[in-house]
């Protein structure tokens, strides 16, 4: 894949203003009443369940590769230096499942989705994204989903590395949509200039998932 270096003048302040001028990419609010904290049909978990189609891929930080490419000015590769090279954020957020388990107040360390679109610079016709695992998983967002405020390249989790068996080394993380939409093991993300469902959605789930509509199905 060919691979770009950012702009020299790149830089996080300027983004910020520019995502806050254009509006872009802001997500809908997710309509619920103040102070609900649970989304309808959820109930509350203490520990985190694993799920995920029963491989399990061991992907070292040697070979760790992220290629961000599609709809995008500068396709790049991330090696996992160049990951750790960007800016990196804590967010704290909750994870509700389709399968009906929300876990609360998980801390996640990594990389905001709006700095790898800054990287790589969407086309204006982008209007969603292609997540890939190296599992074979796949998963699609539209593009204002994934750069929602809180969404981030995580590889951290309550103060330690993201394990394996949770998408470890990196796995993204989206949480105001279900967490079927966070791919664990993340190894490439497309921009698309249209949405095009991944393997959960060709299987019935929802393009968009938002679970305080209750996206489940469609
Ligand atoms: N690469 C990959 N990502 C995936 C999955 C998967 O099978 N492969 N399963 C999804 C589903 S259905 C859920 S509920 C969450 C589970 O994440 P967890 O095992 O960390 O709880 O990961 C999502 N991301
Ligand atoms: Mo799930």
């Amino acid at each position: 894949m060919d691979e770009a270096a950012p702009p020299p003048d790149s830089k996080l302040t300027r983004t910020k203003q520019k995502w806050a001028q254009e509006g872009r990419f802001l997500a809908q609010a997710p309509v619920r009443a103040a102070g609900e904290r649970l989304p309808p049909g959820q109930h509350l978990v203490k520990n985190w369940p694993v799920l995920d189609l029963g491989r399990q891929p061991d992907v070292s930080h040697e070979r760790w590769r992220l290629k961000i490419g599609g709809m995008v000015e500068r396709p790049v590769t991330l090696d996992w230096a160049g990951l750790m090279a960007l800016p990196q954020v804590k967010s704290r957020s909750d994870i509700h499942c389709v399968t009906s388990w929300s876990r609360y107040d998980n801390d996640w360390a990594g990389v905001s989705t709006r700095t790898l679109l800054d990287l790589v610079g969407p086309r204006d016709e982008a209007t969603h994204a292609l997540l890939h695992g190296y599992d074979g998983y796949t998963t699609n967002v539209p593009l204002a989903d994934f750069a929602a405020e809180d969404a981030l390249l995580a590889h951290g989790w309550q103060g330690r590395p993201l394990t394996r068996e949770h998408g470890g080394p990196a796995r993204l993380v989206i949480p105001h949509l279900y967490f079927w939409k966070s791919a664990k093991w993340i190894s490439a993300i497309e921009l698309l200039g249209a949405d095009r469902p991944g393997f959960w959605e060709v299987n019935g789930y929802h393009m968009r998932g938002d679970p305080w509509a209750e996206e489940r199905y469609s």
